[in-house]
Order: C-alpha cells, then structure tokens, then sequence
C-alpha cells in the first residue's frame, strides 16, 4: 500500500443490511480485486440491529484491504457517510449503496475523468442530467415523483442544474472529501445534496457519469424523509447563506465537532 493511502477506497455506509450486503461486497471484492491499482474496502455502519456486522466480520476473515466501522448507535446515513469518508485512506474516495443499485463497475466510467482532473463524478439516473442515464429496473412510481419533486426543490435551494442528486454512486478526490465531509452537517439523506453544495462552494466542478440503475428491493427511505428532504435542503441554504461552511475550505465559522473516537477495526 503506497503511503499516500490506496489509490481507491470504496466507501458503503449500510444500516440492517443482512439480506442485501453479501452480494455486494462480494461483487465489489471481486471487481477490486480485478484492478491494477490499490483499493480498500470501508464499510460504515452505526448499531445495525441485524446481522449486518457478522456478515461483514465473517466477510473480512483473511482480507486485508476490508475494513469497517461501527458508531454502534443510528444516526442515519450522513452521519455514518461523513465518518466512513473522512476515515478512508483512499486518493479517490467512493461512496455506493450497500444494494449494488448503481454497480461497481460504473467506476470504470469515473476513473478516466479523475486522470484529467476532475474534482467530483457522480452516476446520476436522470436523462436529463446525462443522457445515456437509465433506470432498468425503475423504482416505484412513487418514489419516482416524490423525488422528482423534491429535487425541484433541492434545485431551487441547494445544487441547481442536477436532476439527480441522490443516485448513491458519488466519487471524490481526497482533497475534496476531507474538505466537504469535515464541514457537512447532515446525518439524514440530504448528506448527498450537501456534499455537492459544499463542492461547489469551495469551487470545485462536479461531473456526471450515467448510471445504470437496478433498483434493489427494500428501502430505507419512508415516506416522512420525502418531507423532511424539504426542510433539510432549506437548512442546507440557510447554512451556505449564513457561513456555517465558511466560503472556503480553510474558514469554516464553526467547524462541526465530528467525533472520530478510535475506529473499529477487524478484530
Ligand atoms: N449507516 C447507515 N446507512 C444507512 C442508513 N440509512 C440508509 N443507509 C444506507 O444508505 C444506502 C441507501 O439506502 P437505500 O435504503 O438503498 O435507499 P434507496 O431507497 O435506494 O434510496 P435511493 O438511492 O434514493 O433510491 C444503503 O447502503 C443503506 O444501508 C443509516 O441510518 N445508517
Ligand atoms: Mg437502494
């Protein structure tokens, strides 16, 4: 491992994963280990109630670039998002979703882009954004218009100019990701809408990669998180507005006390 870390860490936050989560770290620890450079594999948990844990411990016997954390208490996806992206080594730093809906191999799309120097790629699954972007397996009709909705306003708010901004398949460069995650506040779903309003704020270009999207069986997003993306992505403005984040990296008003106690790592 070169001391700069690996050159990729894949980064899957997953809370009560145990029916959805062996596929995916098999798959991804497949296609890694396919790769010519280095790679860990972080996964971010807090308190799953399921066997989400011994599934990933049983998983990590005897392999040595798979890691976890535990923040043994939920506090939702961005909380345990900003850990696992803070704690990677990785020069490139990717986040996807414990369902594989947006696959591994999307990287390879990704990977190119970051060799010219590009900040931040995402996979959107909006043609509107990228017009090969496709969902082959859609979600259902509802959460397609909620979140429909809801990006209108997060366009309005928060990141104009992208459709889709929650496609769990977003890649940083380390620089980036330990600007934006030392500052972003979000523990629910909005980490992803904020996490690319803080990009852009500290003036960094976001580029997109269409995604492929099977959508995966089981959610964790219910119906009131549709209402509460409203509220956040005023909270998200209020912030850029008042300087909560600082107009640059290194002057952020009040820096967010994350608390990084000592990482679990494999037994
Ligand atoms: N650590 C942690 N991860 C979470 C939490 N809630 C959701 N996640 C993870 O976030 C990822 C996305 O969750 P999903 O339930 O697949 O959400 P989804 O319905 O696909 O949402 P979309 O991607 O917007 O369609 C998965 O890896 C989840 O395990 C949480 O409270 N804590
Ligand atoms: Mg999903």
């Amino acid at each position: 491992m070169d001391q700069n870390g690996p050159y990729l860490s894949v980064v899957i936050p997953a809370y009560n994963e145990a029916k959805r989560i062996a596929p995916t770290l098999d798959a991804v620890y497949t296609y890694l280990t396919a790769q010519p450079y280095s790679w860990e594999l972080l996964v971010a948990l807090d308190g799953p109630t399921d066997d989400t844990l011994r599934i990933i411990e049983a998983f990590a016997v005897g392999k040595e670039n798979v890691r976890w954390l535990d923040r043994k208490v939920n506090q939702g996806k961005g909380y345990t998002l900003r850990e696992g992206m803070l704690a990677a080594k990785g020069q490139i730093r990717l986040f996807m979703d414990a369902d594989n809906s947006t696959d591994i191999a999307h990287f390879e799309k990704m990977k190119p882009l970051f060799e010219q120097g590009a900040d931040v790629v995402i996979a959107s699954r909006d043609s509107k954004d990228v017009p090969e972007a496709r969902q082959a397996v859609p979600q259902p009709f509802f959460k397609r218009f909620l979140g429909n909705a809801g990006n209108l306003i997060i366009q309005l708010l928060v990141v104009p100019g992208i459709w889709d901004t929650r496609c769990g398949f977003k890649a940083f460069t380390a620089e980036v990701a330990e600007q934006v995650f030392a500052v972003a506040r979000m523990n629910g779903w909005s980490i992803d809408d904020e996490a690319l309003a803080l990009a852009r704020r500290f003036g960094y270009k976001i580029q997109m990669v269409a995604a492929n999207w099977i959508d995966a069986e089981g959610t964790h997003v219910s119906k009131l998180d549709y209402l509460k993306n409203i509220f956040e992505a005023g909270r998200i403005r209020w912030n850029l507005l008042t300087g909560v984040y600082g107009r640059s990296p290194s002057t952020p008003e009040s820096p967010v006390s994350s608390p990084r106690s000592p990482i679990v790592r494999k037994p």
